[in-house]
This record gives C-alpha cells, sequence and structure tokens, in this order.
C-alpha cells in the first residue's frame, strides 16, 4: 500500500533521550532550576564558540531579545524593516511604541533593498532592522554604510540565521546586536528559545540585567528589566543539541541539492541558489511558483500538495503590512513594496529538515512534477 504520511515543513531536532535524561538527573539533584544556572552558562559559552561571535545572552523566545535590543538601544521615532518576515519583527517595533516603516525588499534575495532605504528615512529615523530571510544573508556592508552616514543603529532580526558564514566570519557580527530564535521549527532550538548577540562585555551585561527584571543584585534595579531567563532543562536540551546540528544542517543541504536537481528543469518553479563565500544553514527551502509558466496558481499547487499529505508553509503570505495592524501605515502602500509582495503571492516553502528521507523528498518533487 502507498505510504501517504504526513509530510510536515519542518521537524524538531531532538537530544538523545537517554542523554537527556542523565543531565535532568544533574539538575534534579542540584536543584538549581534556572536564574543564570550552570547549564545556562555553559550553553551561552558553547553558543558563542560554536557561532564565532564573542558574546551570547540567552533569551525564552526569539521575540523577546528583539524588543529588548530596542529597549537597551533606547530607539525610538521610526525604524526602517521590512514587511517580508514573520509578524514578530514588526511587533517588537510595535510593543516599544516605535513606528514601522516598511522599505520593499530586493527580490533576488527576499531581503531588504538597501539601495531602498535613504529614501524611507526621515528626522524620526533612529534604526534598522533588517531581517536574514531564511537565513540568506543581508548586504550588510551596504546596510552599515547607510546607518553610519545617518547616524542609525542597525538590529538585525537573524531568527533564522544560525550558523550562517559569509567568507568564514559569523553573519550574526554584523550591526549593533544580532537576535536568534530557537524555537522548535528552527535549525537549532532549545523547544522554546532564542539570543542576542552582542559586541562587547559591558552589553553582555546590561542585557543579562535587562533579562532579569533589571537586577544587577539583591536590592538594586537599574532599568524596567523584563523577565527572558532560561531555565537548566532547555539549557541542557540546548547543549546536546548543538552536539548534532552540524549533521542536521548537512542532512538538510542534501535535500537542498535534491530538490535544485529536480526542480531546475520545471518550467515556472524558481528558487534561490547558494551564494558564493557564504556558509547557508539550508533553514528554509522557498520555491516561487509562476502561475503563467507553470500552469497553476501557487495556491493551487498548496493545495495541491497537500491533498498529497506534503505540509509546506507560504512563509511568508500575508505579508506583515497586510495584517490589521499594520495595514494603516503609509508605508504599507502596496505601491510601495511590489516586490514582497510579488513574492508573498508566489512563495511555498517545501518540507525542509535533518530527517527527510529518500523517499519523502521524492514523494515531495513528486507533487510537483505531476
Ligand atoms: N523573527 C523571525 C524572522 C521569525 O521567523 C520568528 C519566528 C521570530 C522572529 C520569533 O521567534 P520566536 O519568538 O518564535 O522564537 C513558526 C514558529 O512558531 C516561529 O518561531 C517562526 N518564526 C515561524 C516562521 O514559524 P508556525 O505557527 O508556522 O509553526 P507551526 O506550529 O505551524 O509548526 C510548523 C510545523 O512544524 C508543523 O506543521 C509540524 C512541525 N512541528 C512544529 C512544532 C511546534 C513539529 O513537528 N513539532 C513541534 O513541536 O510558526
Amino acid at each position: 500500500m502507498e505510504d501517504k504520511h504526513q509530510i510536515t515543513v519542518t521537524s524538531p531536532l531532538l537530544p538523545d533521550l537517554d542523554e537527556f535524561h542523565a543531565l535532568l538527573k544533574e539538575i534534579w539533584e542540584s536543584k538549581w532550576i534556572t536564574n543564570n544556572g550552570s547549564f545556562h552558562q555553559r550553553l551561552e559559552q558553547a553558543l558563542a564558540e560554536y557561532l564565532k561571535v564573542p558574546y551570547v545572552s540567552l533569551f525564552t523566545n526569539g521575540t523577546l531579545p528583539l524588543i529588548t535590543a530596542l529597549q537597551a538601544l533606547r530607539i525610538t521615532g521610526e525604524v526602517i524593516t521590512t514587511p517580508y518576515s514573520f509578524v514578530a519583527t514588526t511587533h517588537s517595533l510595535w510593543w516599544n511604541g516605535i513606528k514601522p516603516v516598511f522599505v520593499d525588499i530586493d527580490p533576488s534575495t527576499g531581503n531588504i533593498d538597501p539601495e531602498r532605504i535613504e529614501a524611507a528615512i526621515t528626522p524620526k529615523t533612529t534604526a534598522i532592522m533588517p531581517v536574514h530571510v531564511y537565513g540568506k544573508p543581508c548586504d550588510t556592508i551596504r546596510i552599515q554604510e547607510i546607518a553610519d552616514k545617518y547616524g542609525l543603529k542597525v538590529i538585525y532580526d537573524a531568527a533564522h540565521a544560525f550558523g550562517v558564514e559569509v567568507n568564514g566570519e559569523s553573519i550574526l557580527n554584523a550591526g549593533d546586536m544580532s537576535t536568534l530564535s530557537f524555537h522548535a521549527t528552527k535549525v537549532y532550538n532549545t523547544i522554546e528559545g532564542g539570543a542576542m548577540v552582542m559586541h562587547d562585555a559591558k552589553t553582555k551585561k546590561h542585557i543579562d540585567y535587562l533579562k532579569n527584571f533589571g537586577f544587577t543584585g539583591e536590592t538594586e534595579v537599574v532599568a524596567p528589566g523584563i523577565n527572558s531567563k532560561v531555565d537548566e532543562m532547555r539549557s541542557a536540551y540546548g547543549l546536546l543539541n548543538l552536539r548534532q546540528v552540524d549533521d542536521a544542517i548537512e542532512a538538510r543541504r542534501k535535500v537542498a541539492v535534491a530538490y535544485r536537481d529536480a526542480l531546475r528543469s520545471v518550467e515556472g518553479i524558481t528558487f534561490f541558489d547558494d551564494m558564493p563565500g557564504v556558509r547557508h544553514n539550508y533553514s528554509y527551502f522557498p520555491v516561487f511558483v509562476d502561475k503563467e509558466k507553470y500552469g497553476m496558481t501557487r495556491d493551487e499547487l498548496y493545495f495541491k500538495m497537500r491533498e498529497s499529505n506534503v505540509l509546506g508553509r507560504r512563509y511568508f503570505y500575508p505579508l506583515i503590512s497586510e495584517f490589521s495592524t499594520y495595514r494603516g501605515l503609509p508605508s504599507a502602500n502596496p505601491e510601495n513594496i511590489p516586490n514582497a509582495r510579488r513574492m508573498a503571492s508566489s512563495v511555498i516553502c517545501l518540507p525542509m529538515h535533518h530527517a527527510l528521507t529518500n523517499s519523502d523528498v521524492e514523494r515531495i518533487i513528486d507533487t510537483i512534477h505531476k
């Protein structure tokens, strides 16, 4: 009988249960379960080494470091960002009372188009918040040039960019700060989790205060902080997952190669190729459907795939600028963001994770070939 099990867009990387159990036993015996425990400290250190960055501060998800980075840098007024992302990017601005200003994307990468940033700068602009969408690196050099020229801060939403390097250097070192998501659906996960990457010890200390209500000691609070402390169980889980993340990325790379080999000849289906000098993490595999050439709309293909139990996802449709909270903003005007609209209306992210089998990949490709 034909196997039609569900193939989901992703599947979490899970540590070995016996190894995790052994660490849980250690935590139980120590009776120290949260508040900067030893596993928490070890994970921050291990991540800084793995990611080739000077400092990492763990957070309980990928949204709170965005909100906290804006607080720490005292960003106000207007921030230039992309509509082509997960809604948390723009929400972090809204939670800080900042007005998002959407700038269109570069269709060759899906990332904010640096050449359109200057036109969106006003006297109220204080920062740029780009996103390395699907883990594809933004043009960080050009963005920094513009930021320096206008005296703006740059906070990268690097939720998708775990382990991504350009010419051997971590993409997370760009800008003033970068944030990561370690959600279950990401290349590297701590179930729920996230992190902020910063350049110096002073900032790391300040951020560590902010994620602990602003406490600097038992009786002193220096800022209106938040609670985003990661517990010992998730930290131990994260240490175990870090050991297998390279194998997971390699497994993902093989899936990407198989997709590209099979889909390059399909008229009306396009995708991104690897960028020279970049260590990709293959966090997502978006394909773009041209309805004239493919003979079917994106949604027709999407629902046809679902009928075969192949559950791709339309990340990022609708655009953030189309949600009710944001669509009244002047920069949400569809005429301002034609490339983002085109991408959002043509994208399907194919299933992409470490545990896909060859027959899964064949089944997925078949649904597109048919
Ligand atoms: N910035 C960017 C650019 C982001 O993409 C995100 C999050 C953030 C910031 C914020 O970071 P976090 O605060 O979330 O850490 C997912 C994730 O919830 C979200 O983390 C992610 N981006 C976003 C792009 O996707 P959903 O609602 O699409 O996930 P869900 O629950 O539908 O899961 C998708 C598939 O994954 C399921 O069909 C099966 C599989 N799955 C999922 C979970 C949760 C599993 O197999 N096991 C699981 O436990 O949002």
